[in-house]
């Protein structure tokens, strides 16, 4: 067995320069997992941790007390280290600059979802924490700023997710392929049990909340028509899957093949997914994997973000399934 602190180490060593930053940061993140997974664990049972916080984070969404906790847990863990310079979550409306001297001489930022799919917790349905780390632009030294935390996905250093499901597991890349460790609760390790993970280049699954359906662009309309299409001979229909977890749709569509898709909508205008904590760190996974993502029309990891909490259009998985989306959607404008 291969736990993930010995993988990231034989990593490390493959870079003699490397001063084992980035290494530290994926320490604190395992760390913070599997504290986030003891709570999820135990939801059901202890009553400090379950139901709403009573407040909306930016979005305008109801923070549920799971949500609080995993930011305050991933917050802390980062603080205790010295290699995070600044940190920026779903939860908060400003990014945080940690400002203790070492924290100000570290390279690197970390932006997470701290607790995708929050809306499923009460009800015992997988959820997820998504992180997405990147140099910073600013000198060290200095304090962090917006500009550190605004770079396009294609400048990712590493990104990944954790998905608190029948088991956990973690799933990161750093540039050279995807690769998934599943957490062993009898001895607090995570083990590497998916190596070098390929998406495969075509799937039978699409993964949308069909719910919006009228509320789609035409050619997603069509494109959902398309799947629903009774044609056995080429593979038709497809099966569709939507948990309403977006690690945990990803997670599934990522070994298995698939497409999953959060479209523009008369109700969301750019899409629900955030860009830089939610669809760039997938989308940097998806294609290490060999898989695609896009907004619909561009690349995803192209995009140059404007705003922290921005939002865009999404559609990821399998390479011929979103080119196939692509083609509706260029055939069909609105
Ligand atoms: P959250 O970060 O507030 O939990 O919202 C993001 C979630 C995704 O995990 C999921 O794919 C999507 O929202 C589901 O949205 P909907 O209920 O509109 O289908
Ligand atoms: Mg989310």
């Amino acid at each position: 067995m291969k736990s993930l602190g010995e993988f990231i180490v034989e990593k490390q060593a493959e870079y003699p320069h490397a001063r084992g930053n980035l290494s530290g940061i994926l320490a604190a993140i395992r760390l913070a997992a599997k504290v986030i997974n003891r709570d999820i664990n135990r939801a059901g049972l202890v009553n400090e941790i379950l139901g709403d916080a009573g407040a909306e984070n930016v979005q305008g969404e109801q923070q549920k007390k799971l949500d609080v906790f995993a930011h305050k847990t991933i917050s802390a863990a980062f603080f205790a280290r010295d290699d995070v310079a600044g940190f920026a979550s779903e939860e908060e409306e400003n990014f945080i600059a940690f400002d203790s001297e070492k924290n100000r001489n570290a390279k690197y930022i970390v932006l997470t979802d701290p607790l995708d799919g929050s809306s499923n917790i009460d009800v015992n349905v997988s959820v997820g924490t998504i992180f997405s780390i990147y140099r910073r632009v600013t000198p060290v030294g200095t304090p962090v700023t917006l500009e550190d935390f605004l770079q396009p996905g294609s400048a990712q250093v590493a990104a990944g997710y954790v998905v608190y499901g029948s088991s956990t597991m973690l799933v990161y890349t750093t540039g050279n392929g995807v690769n998934g460790f599943t957490y062993d609760p009898a001895i607090g390790v995570f083990a590497l049990s998916h190596e070098n993970i390929r998406l495969p280049d075509d799937g039978t699954i699409y993964s949308v909340n069909e719910g919006q359906y009228l509320k789609f662009p035409l050619g997603v309309k069509k494109y959902i028509k398309y799947c629903q299409d009774d044609l056995p001979s080429e593979g038709r229909p497809l099966t569709s899957r939507y948990i309403g977890s977006l690690v945990s749709d990803f997670h599934r569509n990522l070994l298995k093949g698939g497409i999953y898709m959060y479209p523009q909508g008369s109700n969301y205008p750019n899409g629900k997914l955030r860009l830089l904590y939610e669809c760039n760190p997938m989308a940097f996974l998806a294609e290490q994997a060999g898989g695609m993502a896009t907004d619909g029309k561009r690349r995803i990891l192209d995009i140059q973000p404007t705003k922290l909490h921005e939002r865009s259009p999404f559609f990821v998985g399998s390479r011929k399934m979103v080119e196939k989306v692509h083609e509706f959607i260029e055939k069909n404008p609105d």
